[in-house]
């Protein structure tokens, strides 16, 4: 009887560390979830223009200037930002992001989420 118990707790032992042996190789990445970063609107510019992120950060975006601004991401634009307003994304997708105000396309800026 003892030893039909520690058979079956040496399996359980096992079969628990195969399990979170194959969670932890089928996702290496570590979500950032909770962290922000702010992006300051100034003088026609996003300061900083370029920044780097862990995957499920989200990025804010505040616009201190009188002009009105959006930011235009490849597959997403928030509304218009008016002076004091902010708006916000979480990006979870490694990848190179390159984003533009959509009133002012010369206005350019980039966030590197690895
Ligand atoms: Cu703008």
């Amino acid at each position: 009887m003892k030893k039909a118990v520690i058979a079956i707790s040496i399996l359980l032992f096992l079969f628990i560390a195969g399990c979170s042996q194959q969670q932890a190789a089928s996702s290496p990445l570590k979500l950032n979830l909770g962290q922000e970063v702010t992006v300051v609107i100034k003088d026609f510019k996003f300061n900083p223009a370029a920044i780097t992120v862990k995957p499920g950060t989200t990025i804010v975006w505040e616009n201190q200037d009188k002009a009105s601004h959006t930011v235009k991401l490849p597959n997403w634009e928030s509304e218009e930002l008016f002076q004091g307003s902010t708006t916000k994304k979480t990006l979870t997708d490694p990848g190179t992001y390159n984003y533009v105000c959509g009133i002012h396309p010369s206005m350019k800026g980039t966030i590197i989420v690895e």
